[in-house]
This record gives C-alpha cells, sequence and structure tokens, in this order.
C-alpha cells in the first residue's frame, strides 16, 4: 500500500525544504518507499477532513491503509521500524538511534522554534530586539553541546540512522540564521546530508510544488 503524505499546498518557505514534510519525505526516500503527496491549503487545513487525521490542523500526516498519524517525529520513527535502512539492527544501538530523535525535536528544537516565533511573529513588539539575544544565547548553547557530541564522527552514533534524520530537520531550521557556520563541524554534519542521494529527491519533490505554481521562481 503506497502511503500518502500531506504537505502544504502553498509553503511560506517557497521550497527551501524547511516546513516539516521534508522529514517525512526524505525518511521516505532513505528507504526507498514510494509516496503519494496530497497538498493542503491553510484553510482547508483546518477544516473537519484535515482535523480528523491532525487534530492541530497542521502538516504533515502520514496515512497507510486503516492507520492515520500526525507529528514528524511519530510519522519518522513508523517508517523507520516498518523499513529497513534507518535504525540498527542492534537493540541498544537502535534505542540510543530514536533517543537521538527524541533529543532533536525535545531538546534542540524548542529554542530554534522560539526564534522563529520571536523573529517572525512577534518581530514587532516591543520586547522582541531585548529578547532575540537570550534566545540566541540559548541556542549556541544546544549547538555547542551538540557539537562537541559530534566531534569529527560523520553521524551521532555509528552509521546515519533516524536520529540524524531528525536532527538535520531541525538545524535546517537555523539555516537562514547563518548560526549554524560558527560550528563547522554542524555545517558540514547538515552538508553531509544534503549531499545524501534521498535528501536530494525529497527536497527536489517539495520544491517543485513551489516551482510549479510559480514558475518564474
Ligand atoms: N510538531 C509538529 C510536527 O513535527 O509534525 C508540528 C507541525 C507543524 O508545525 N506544521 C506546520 C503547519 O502545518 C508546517 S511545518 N503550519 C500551519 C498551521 O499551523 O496552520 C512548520 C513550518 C512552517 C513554515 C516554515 N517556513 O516557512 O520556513 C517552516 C516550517
Amino acid at each position: 500500500m503506497i502511503p500518502i503524505i500531506t504537505a502544504f499546498e502553498s509553503s511560506p518557505d517557497r521550497g527551501k525544504g524547511l516546513a516539516r514534510d521534508m522529514r517525512v519525505r526524505w525518511a521516505l526516500e532513505e528507504v526507498d518507499q514510494p509516496y503519494e503527496v496530497h497538498l493542503v491549503s491553510s484553510a482547508a487545513m483546518k477544516q473537519p477532513a484535515h482535523r480528523a487525521l491532525h487534530p492541530f490542523g497542521q502538516i504533515p500526516t502520514y496515512q497507510e491503509g486503516d492507520l492515520a498519524l500526525f507529528e514528524s517525529g511519530a510519522i519518522v520513527l513508523h517508517i523507520a521500524e516498518h523499513r529497513a535502512g534507518l535504525l540498527p539492527d542492534d537493540a541498544n544501538a537502535r534505542a540510543r538511534a530514536i533517543t537521538w530523535m527524541f533529543a532533536a525535536v525535545n531538546t534542540v528544537e524548542p529554542p530554534i522554534l522560539e526564534l522563529v516565533v520571536a523573529k517572525f511573529l512577534e518581530g514587532d513588539k516591543p520586547w522582541s530586539e531585548q529578547r532575540l539575544p537570550l534566545i540566541k544565547d540559548r541556542i549556541r548553547a544546544r549547538l555547542g553541546e551538540l557539537s562537541d557530541r559530534l566531534g569529527d564522527a560523520d553521524w551521532l552514533d555509528g552509521a546515519f540512522s533516524a536520529g540524524d534524520l531528525m536532527m538535520v530537520g531541525v538545524l535546517m531550521r537555523l539555516k537562514p540564521s547563518g548560526m549554524l557556520d560558527e560550528y563547522p563541524n554542524l555545517a558540514a554534519y547538515v552538508a553531509r546530508s544534503e549531499a545524501r542521494p534521498a535528501f536530494k529527491r525529497a527536497f527536489a519533490a517539495q520544491l517543485a510544488v513551489f516551482t510549479s505554481k510559480h514558475p518564474a521562481g
């Protein structure tokens, strides 16, 4: 059964791979699983039909037969658990890879999301200018720790895993800020991920959604 995922009909990032369907597409490409994409408008996301799939009215979602999932991390974990290529066979190594998935969304992503909110949703508020340096310090603290752990390894724990996929999915959100470049090994880690054929296919597919609607770019 071909899984169906949902993605933005018109992604605010103009196809730069920052929306969370990118993580799901990338996981599906890593395990060579063909998939269908249903594009959803911002208005349709809030309608009952979509909320039946996603209680918070967001993308991405994942449907496969009777199963409907939301939350990019849960979707990537499901894909990784049911198809070879994203989780090691050894039970302890598998548990560590899943730990990195949680670390990505639970420890590294929150301060990055704070930055996005402070810049783009609250940028005109009087407190925004004072808040930004505090948030950036919190991000730098996490990036420094992650950079120390990664060291000169290619991936976080042995071979590339769903843990790396989720971590890079989170770090990509920092690309527009330039902060990643302060940590050369993290910048190289993201670049190494972007060079993976599966990443390239996923990126091209989500970019094609934008270019099909805006042929002049
Ligand atoms: N925790 C959920 C998950 O991981 O799946 C979060 C899902 C989520 O935030 N979805 C966003 C959404 O549907 C799209 S990815 N937003 C519409 C809404 O809430 O009404 C977040 C996102 C949006 C825009 C950019 N961008 O423009 O760069 C990047 C990421």
